[in-house]
């Protein structure tokens, strides 16, 4: 049957509105990969929501193209011209290059759909899109669709949840994948925690909905054809987040790399529950490490008991092991490394948290730490919380990195947490904290589950340009240190050697990126203006508050 409803669409991913983001890798990946096809850096990974868009759209027109603006400087005009239909979307950190690209399109006269995490009833993409489509977009795309072809769309969709099923599939041929670093697949969604500051299961819903195994399996075999052996990020919100049907998803995902023949190096992001001394838990672990996981990212948040129980992080707290314990226990039982997500700004952290948050993580052995302020989100509790005190003081600009605090904090201003925020900063990207922490990493990780693709990317090019530039100084300071580790863990010229060398190396590239991020935040901080009200804790402001009522 045919479906044409248009001849044309085209779907663009934006720009992300400022590199100075913890994920972009701006510096890294200038630096030691080599150039996208149109000459611009690589990217860390693909707009997987366009490329299961992409998909679906198949069947409804003649010609379809994905195009990722941060890869491809080709004028818009030029790459829209014969299209009926434009379809945009993707996350906060591009409204601003979203709205310059939705003007543009609207004045080359095209019909436009914006979808993604940007869209709430308030952005001002309204003003401009004929249509918007809010969250998971599989259950009201259709109707959408039919609306287009008969001239009855109307300007908001809003979506819901839909039976794992319905997820979009990836094409990952709509893409080049030699202009990515990783790329990505998404297993499941929806997380059963409740964490304050969170919007993931008010978006995505607490019960845990797994895509059936021959969907994942399909885009594994489509990846592996098309010939990518580089890592997958599973894009899963969290990876446990129902242990029994996550043990099934991580014994499929072996057996996707048996019929293979290679399995596809991994990592997600999930829950410090891994660590938890549980039948079920040791299982995951097991076959976390059989499934060829090389990496997690960990929601740790902070060190302060206080406020981890404040935002109801009680995972956190499970059991009498520390939470540097829990993350060297999983180390060692699944030779995986360690990512942390870290926030401060919590009722209950004050200026003094600051040392035991610094002191924290420099006791860890996780070289990457994404730390940032807290924000509250739009839906959160944390939202709602505030708003009712009259705390909030702006809408988040949705980077997470960039030193804004978007509510009035308790113990202490809005200026001292970002100025407490660049201690953080510089207190664990110091080079001597964050190099003691990638040296206990490569003591920890399972060379052998680093092998099989590291000796692709192991390319000399890279190595000479991250020996040769910015921060070269140090990171030849502690190369011994790396060799020796090397040495002592794998007999020489052994591929565990050439592993351990380039996970080394690769995390000196990431941190020409983490010591830019440093600079950037410090110099913006210099040029900062605070009014009055930005001087005050909001203790301070109910204390004088109470004074001038007296
Ligand atoms: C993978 C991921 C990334 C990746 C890759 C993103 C990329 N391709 O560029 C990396 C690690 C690079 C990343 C980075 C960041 N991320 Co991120 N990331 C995610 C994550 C975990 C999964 C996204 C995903 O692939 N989902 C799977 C696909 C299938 O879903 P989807 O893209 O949402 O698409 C669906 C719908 O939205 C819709 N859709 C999407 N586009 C369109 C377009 C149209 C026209 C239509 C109709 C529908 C539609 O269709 C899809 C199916 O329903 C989400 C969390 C989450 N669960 O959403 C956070 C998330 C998107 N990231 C977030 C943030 C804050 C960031 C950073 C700013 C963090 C930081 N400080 O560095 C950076 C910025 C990136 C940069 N400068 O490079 C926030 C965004 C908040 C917001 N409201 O916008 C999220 C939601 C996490 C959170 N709750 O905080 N991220
Ligand atoms: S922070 Fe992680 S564990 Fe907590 S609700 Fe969000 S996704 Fe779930």
């Amino acid at each position: 049957m045919n479906k044409h409803i248009a001849h044309k669409a085209v779907l663009i991913y934006p720009e992300f509105d400022t590199q100075n983001t913890f994920w972009s890798y701006a510096t890294s990946l200038k630096m030691y990969t080599q150039t996208s096809e149109f000459g611009l850096p690589k990217r860390l990974l693909p707009p997987l929501g366009l490329m299961g868009l992409f998909n679906h759209l198949k069947p409804y027109y003649q010609s379809l193209s994905l195009i990722d603006k941060n890869i491809d400087p080709r004028p818009l005009e030029e790459l829209i011209i014969d299209a009926d239909h434009i379809f945009m979307g993707g996350m906060l950190a591009q409204e601003q290059s979203l709205l310059k690209l939705a003007k543009q399109v609207k004045q080359a006269g095209k019909q436009l759909i914006i979808g993604g995490t940007v869209v709430t009833p308030q952005t001002p993409l309204i003003d401009i899109a004929d249509h918007l489509v809010e969250n998971e977009a599989e259950g009201v795309i259709d109707e959408l669709l039919q609306g287009l072809a008969n001239g009855k769309a109307k300007k908001y969709y809003k979506g819901h949840l839909v039976p794992p099923e319905q997820f979009f599939q990836p094409d990952y041929a709509s893409i080049n994948m030699n202009n990515y670093v990783h790329m990505a697949v998404q297993i499941s969604r929806g997380c059963p925690e409740n964490c304050e500051f969170c919007d993931i299961p008010l978006r995505f819903g607490k019960a845990y909905r797994v895509t059936p195994f021959d969907k994942t399996a399909e885009s594994f075999r489509q990846m592996k054809q098309l010939g990518w052996t580089g890592q997958v990020f599973i894009v899963d919100d969290n990876f446990i987040a129902h242990p029994r049907k996550s043990l099934e998803v991580l014994k499929n995902l072996y057996k996707i790399g048996e019929e293979l023949a290679y399995h596809h190096p991994k990592y997600t992001e999930l829950t410090l529950r891994l660590a938890d001394d549980s039948p079920i838990m040791a299982e995951l672990r097991h076959w976390f490490h059989k499934a060829h996981f090389v990496n997690g990212f960990y929601g740790v948040e902070t060190p302060n008991k206080a406020s981890l129980l404040e935002t109801n992080k009680r995972q956190n707290l499970r059991g009498e092991a520390s939470l540097v314990d829990k993350l060297r226990f999983i180390s060692e039982q699944t030779g995986a490394g360690v990512m942390m997500g870290m926030i401060y700004g919590f009722d209950n952290d004050t200026n003094d948290s600051v040392d035991e948050f610094i002191a924290f993580v420099n006791a860890t052995h996780a070289p990457i730490v994404m730390a940032g302020l807290l924000n509250a989100l739009p839906m959160t509790a944390l939202m709602s919380r505030l708003e009712k005190q009259g705390r909030i003081i702006h809408a988040t600009g949705g980077n997470n990195s960039d030193g804004v605090i978007n509510f009035i904090p308790n113990h202490f201003s809005i200026q001292q947490a970002q100025q407490n925020y660049v201690r953080i900063l510089l207190g664990i990207y110091h080079p001597k904290a964050y190099f003691d922490r990638v040296m206990r990493h490569l003591e920890l990780i399972d060379p052998n589950l680093q092998s099989d693709y590291r000796s692709d990317h192991n390319k000399l090019y890279d190595l000479v340009k991250i020996l040769s530039r910015k921060n070269a100084l140090i990171y030849w300071r502690y190369l011994a240190t790396a060799l020796a580790i090397a040495k002592r863990r794998c007999p020489d010229n052994s591929s565990g050697y050439a592993a351990i060398m380039a996970e080394y190396f690769s995390l000196c590239g990431q941190y020409t990126h983490f010591s830019a991020q440093v600079k950037i935040q410090k110099n913006q901080l210099l040029h900062r203006q605070y009014t009055e009200y930005q001087r005050l804790s909001w203790r301070e402001q109910q204390d004088g508050s109470e004074e001038v009522n007296e």
